[in-house]
């Protein structure tokens, strides 16, 4: 394949935007080395990481030397860069793909740290807790440790002030007020509402619902099963396990089995237990 050994993809571990470009990869066959940041010493916000992806965040796939940075860019990137893999959006002109285009942006519009930080601070917003450990060990990360590394890297490195200046709002994103978080949980509950109705208008009109918005597998499945994956490892399963989202609930447990989705679920499973086993040092 034409990816093989010039890829590389730089992930935390249990990183949920990586899960998307990993299952992306998966499903068009593309072999890449696998390479774990490690945020508990602040490896994302070291000036080499900074360079390749001004954010500090992960993922980053870099081909040959090209750095291309967070999830949607990269399934995006793959797309274009590998036309002679198993497509996974559909025509670009087509309304479809602004469609999906829409859902993604919908699933995007809350940030994973704030639910993860929101569900350690809050528990009793959570229907059924899970993980605690795991996501404790996320907010002092995001919060803290990511914050002062940065601020101390700016003073080392003045170059790149303005880039470790941006990091500061870390602290706000994964240590929400419970008014921020409680908003965080409508978009949620939003997104799954929104899930069901697009699969029961297609079901209206006779279409198939083996897969979400479109009759293949898509960019749209892998933002909906991540999405899903992670909301039941924290605790939010009863939001669609609830009999009132018959075609969410039957989706996931059919997709979970699809060969690209449950290997990368297996190692999302693996990386959370070893996340709540972690003892951060200091905290
Ligand atoms: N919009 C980005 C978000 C990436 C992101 O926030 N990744 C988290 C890990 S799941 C991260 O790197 N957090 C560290 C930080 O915020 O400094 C994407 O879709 O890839």
């Amino acid at each position: 394949m034409s990816g093989e050994g010039n890829m590389k993809l730089y992930v935390f571990k249990a990183s949920y935007y990586a899960y998307r470009v990993m299952i992306g990869l998966a499903e068009k066959g593309l072999k890449y080395d696998y390479i774990v940041v490690n945020p508990f010493t602040g490896e994302n916000v070291a000036p080499w990481y900074m360079k390749m992806n001004p954010t500090g965040k992960v993922p980053t796939l870099v081909h040959g030397d090209k750095p291309v940075c967070g999830s949607a860019a990269i399934l995006k990137y793959l797309e274009e860069e590998f036309p002679e893999t198993s497509a996974i959006y559909p025509d670009k002109k087509s309304p479809l793909y602004e469609q999906i285009t829409q859902f993604e942006d919908l699933v995007d519009c809350y940030y994973i740290g704030t639910l993860v930080g929101g569900s350690y601070r809050y528990p009793k917003y959570v229907p059924e807790v899970k993980n605690q450990n795991a996501w404790k060990n996320i907010w002092i990360v995001g919060h803290n440790i990511i914050p002062t590394r940065a601020a101390e890297n700016a003073i080392k490195h003045p170059e790149l002030a303005d880039l470790y200046d941006k990091k500061k709002v870390n602290i706000v994103e994964y240590d929400p007020t419970e008014e921020v978080f409680k908003d965080v949980l409508e978009k949620v509950k939003n997104i799954v509402d929104t899930a069901e109705e697009k699969f029961q208008e297609r079901a209206d009109k006779g279409e198939k619902v083996e897969y979400f918005m479109t009759d293949n597998f898509s960019s749209a499945d892998i933002y909906l099963m991540v999405f899903l994956k992670k909301m039941g490892l924290v605790g939010f399963s009863s939001y669609w396990e609830d009999g009132k989202h018959p075609f969410v609930t039957e989706y996931f447990k059919r997709l979970e089995q699809r060969p690209s989705v449950k290997e990368m679920f297996k190692i999302y499973d693996d990386e959370v237990r070893q996340m709540c086993d972690l003892q951060i040092e200091g905290f």
